[in-house]
C-alpha cells in the first residue's frame, strides 16, 4: 500500500480504536478492585457504574467500530488494488463518528449516563449520549457506503472474476452491520431520544429489549469477522501455508452474516415479553450460527497442519511443535483458538434454554464474552495491528519479542480473569452489580475467585500497555530506516478463478436476510402495537 492518503486514513481510525481500548483497560482494573469489595475506600456504586458504562461503550462500540473501519479501508485498498473511493467522504465519516464519541463521553464520564453498554430502559441517559451514539453509527454507515461502492466498482471492472476473499468477507460484514444497526437505531430514534428529551412520558421496555436483541447478537459477529478474515487470509500465509478452501470460507462468512441476525432472542430467554415458540425458533438459529465457527476452526487448523507438515512436523500432533510460534500472527491464532474452545463452549451453554436459566444475569455471562470477545477476537486485532503497523508507518516493528510477550500475557491474563467469573456465576454471583456483600458463607466462598480476577485484570493492563507502547515506538522511532512492505494475502490450495455468483455477491443474501428477519422479528415486534401494554416511567441520574 503505497498510497499515503489511505495509510493516514487507516492509521487515524486504528489509533482512535486503540486509545479507546487502553483507556477502557484502566477502567477495567478499577472495576475489578471495586467489585471485589476488598478495598472499602473504593466502594462507590455511582463511580463503578459510570466506569463500567464507559468501559463497555469504549470496548464494544468505539474500539470495534473504528478498528473495523480502519481495517476495512486497508483491505479494500490493498486487495482490490484501488484507492479509497471519495476520500473526503471517508474523512467526513471519521469526524462524524469521533464527534459522536466525544458527545457521548461527556455525560458518561460525568456519571449521568451510567446505563451500561446495553442501555436498557427505563433507565435513561441525557439525550447527548444517545445522539452521540447515533452519530457514531451514522459515521460507520458512511464507511459502509464507501465499501459497497468499491466492491461494486471492482466487480464492474472485473466481470466474472472472484472478488478477493478478504474483500468478500469485508463486504459481508458491511451487509451484516447495516442490518444489525437498524434494530438499535429504531430503538434510539423512536424510543430513547424522545424519552430523554421529555417528548414522551413512558417507554415500553419490552419493545426496547426486543429491538436491542435484534442488534445484540449480530453485533458480536460484526466484531468477530475481522478476526476470522485474518484467520483465512493472513494466518496461512504467515505460517507458510494455504487457504484450505476459498469457497468454503465464503460460505462460512455468508452463514455467519445470515444466521447471526434472526436469533437475538437467546438474550431474552428469561424475559417475559416474548413467547416460548419465538424463543425456540431463535434458539434453533443460534445453534445454526455455531456451524460457520466450527467450519472456520476446522479450516484454520487444516491450514496450520499443512504449514506444520511442510516445515517437517511428523506424527499425529508433531506438526503443532513445528509451527512458527515466534510469528505473532501464528501465535495469536493458536491462543485465539484455545480461548475459542472454552468461550464457544460457554456460548453453547448460554444458548441451551434450561442451562441459560442457571447462568443468566450472573458473572458467568461477562466471563463468556470477555473470553470470546476480549480474548478470541481482540487478540487477533492485536496480531492484525502488529502485521499492519510496519506497512502503514513504513518502519519495522519496534520489538517483535515484546509483541510475543504481549500476546502470551493477554492470553494468560484473560484466562485468569474469566475462569473465576465462570465459577462465580455458577456460585450465584449476579452480573451488573458493583460489590455484593451478603455477609454470609456464600460471599465468603467467592473471595478466592475475586482475588484471581484482580490478578487477571492487572496482567491484562500490563499487556495492554505493552501493546500501545510497541505501536507508538514503532511509529515515533526516528532512527529506524524506512521499509517498503506490502500486505500479502494467502492463496487457496485450489485457486478460485471464478466462483458462482451467489458466492461472489451480496444481493441474494440481502433478500434472504430480509425474509428471515421478517419471519423472526415481524410478529414479535408487531405484537407491541396490537396488544395492551404498559409503559414505564424513565429513571435517570
Ligand atoms: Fe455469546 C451472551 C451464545 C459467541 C459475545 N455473547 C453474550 C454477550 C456477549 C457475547 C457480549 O445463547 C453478552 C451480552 C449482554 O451483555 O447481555 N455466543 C453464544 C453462542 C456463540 C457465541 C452459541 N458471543 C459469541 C461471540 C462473541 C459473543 C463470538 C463476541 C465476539 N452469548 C450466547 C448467549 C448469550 C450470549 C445465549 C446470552 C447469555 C445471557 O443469558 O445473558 C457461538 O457462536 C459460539 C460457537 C463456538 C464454538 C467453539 C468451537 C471451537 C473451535 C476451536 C477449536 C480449536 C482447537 C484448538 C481444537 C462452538 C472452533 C486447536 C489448537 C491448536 C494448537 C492448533
Ligand atoms: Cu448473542
Amino acid at each position: 500500500m503505497n498510497d499515503a492518503a489511505t495509510r493516514k486514513l487507516a492509521l487515524s481510525h486504528l489509533w482512535v480504536a486503540f486509545i479507546a481500548f487502553i483507556l477502557a483497560c484502566f477502567m477495567g482494573v478499577y472495576q475489578v478492585l471495586e467489585r471485589s469489595g476488598f478495598i472499602s475506600a473504593l466502594d462507590s456504586p455511582s463511580v463503578y457504574f459510570a466506569s463500567v458504562s464507559t468501559h463497555g461503550v469504549l470496548m464494544a462500540f468505539v474500539l470495534t467500530i473504528f478498528f473495523i473501519m480502519g481495517f476495512g479501508y486497508t483491505i479494500a485498498a490493498s486487495s482490490l488494488k484501488q484507492p479509497v473511493w471519495n476520500m473526503p467522504l471517508a474523512w467526513g465519516g471519521f469526524w462524524l463518528a469521533l464527534t459522536g464519541v466525544i458527545m457521548a463521553a461527556i455525560p458518561l464520564l460525568a456519571g449521568k449516563a451510567s446505563v451500561l453498554y446495553t442501555f436498557y430502559p427505563p433507565i435513561v441517559a441525557p439525550a447527548a449520549f444517545y445522539i452521540g451514539a447515533t452519530l457514531l453509527v451514522v459515521g460507520s454507515w458512511v464507511w459502509c457506503v464507501i465499501m459497497l461502492v468499491m466492491f461494486s466498482q471492482w466487480k464492474q471492472a472485473n466481470p466474472g472474476q472472484a472478488v478477493p476473499l478478504a474483500m468478500f468477507a469485508t463486504a459481508m460484514n458491511v451487509l451484516l452491520w447495516l442490518w444489525t444497526s437498524a434494530g438499535v437505531a429504531l430503538e434510539v430514534l423512536f424510543q430513547l431520544i424522545p424519552l430523554s428529551l421529555g417528548w414522551i412520558d413512558t417507554v415500553d421496555a419490552g419493545l426496547s429489549r426486543t429491538l436491542f436483541a435484534w442488534t445484540l447478537h449480530p453485533i458480536v459477529y460484526f466484531w468477530l469477522i475481522p478476526a476470522y478474515t485474518a484467520f483465512y487470509v493472513f494466518v496461512p500465509k504467515q505460517a507458510g501455508s494455504f487457504v484450505f478452501s476459498d469457497e468454503m470460507a465464503r460460505l462460512a462468512f455468508i452463514v455467519l452474516a445470515v444466521f447471526s441476525l434472526p436469533i437475538g432472542f437467546h438474550h431474552l430467554y428469561m424475559d417475559p415479553e416474548q413467547a416460548k415458540g419465538w424463543k425456540l425458533l431463535h434458539g434453533i438459529g443460534t445453534f445454526m450460527v455455531a456451524l460457520p465457527t466450527l467450519v472456520t476452526g476446522f479450516a484454520v487448523i487444516a491450514s496450520l497442519e499443512i504449514a506444520g507438515r511442510l516445515r517437517g512436523g511428523k506424527g499425529l500432533f508433531g506438526w503443532i511443535g513445528s509451527l512458527p510460534w515466534t510469528n505473532s500472527m501464528v501465535l495469536a491464532v493458536i491462543l485465539s483458538l484455545l480461548m475459542l474452545i472454552f468461550g464457544g463452549f460457554g456460548g453453547i451453554v448460554n444458548a441451551s434454554y434450561a442451562m441459560n436459566a442457571m447462568i443468566h444475569n450472573t458473572a458467568w455471562v461477562p466471563g463468556h464474552f470477555h473470553l470470546i470477545f476480549a480474548g478470541t477476537t481482540v487478540i487477533m486485532y492485536f496480531a492484525i495491528a502488529y502485521y499492519l503497523w510496519p506497512i502503514l508507518v513504513k518502519k519495522p516493528l519496534f520489538s517483535s519479542s515484546m509483541a510475543l510477550v504481549q500476546l502470551w500475557t493477554w492470553f494468560i491474563g484473560m484466562s485468569i480473569l474469566t475462569t473465576p467469573w465462570h465459577i462465580l456465576g455458577l456460585l450465584g454471583q449476579p452480573r451488573r452489580v458493583s460489590s455484593v456483600v451478603y455477609n454470609n458463607l456464600l460471599t465468603l466462598s467467592w473471595q478466592p475467585y475475586e482475588l484471581m480476577m484482580i490478578v487477571g485484570g492487572l496482567v491484562l493492563l500490563g499487556s495492554a500497555c505493552l501493546f500501545i507502547y510497541n505501536l507508538a515506538k514503532t511509529q515515533l522511532n526516528p532512527s529506524s530506516e524506512a521499509i517498503d512492505q506490502h500486505i500479502e494475502y494467502a492463496e487457496p490450495i485450489h485457486a478460485a478463478e471464478s466462483v458462482p455468483e451467489w458466492l461472489n455477491d451480496l444481493k441474494l443474501w440481502n433478500k434472504v436476510i430480509a425474509v428471515l428477519m421478517f419471519i423472526s422479528f415481524g410478529y414479535p415486534i408487531l405484537q407491541f402495537f396490537i396488544m395492551d401494554t404498559y409503559g414505564s416511567s424513565p429513571w435517570g441520574f
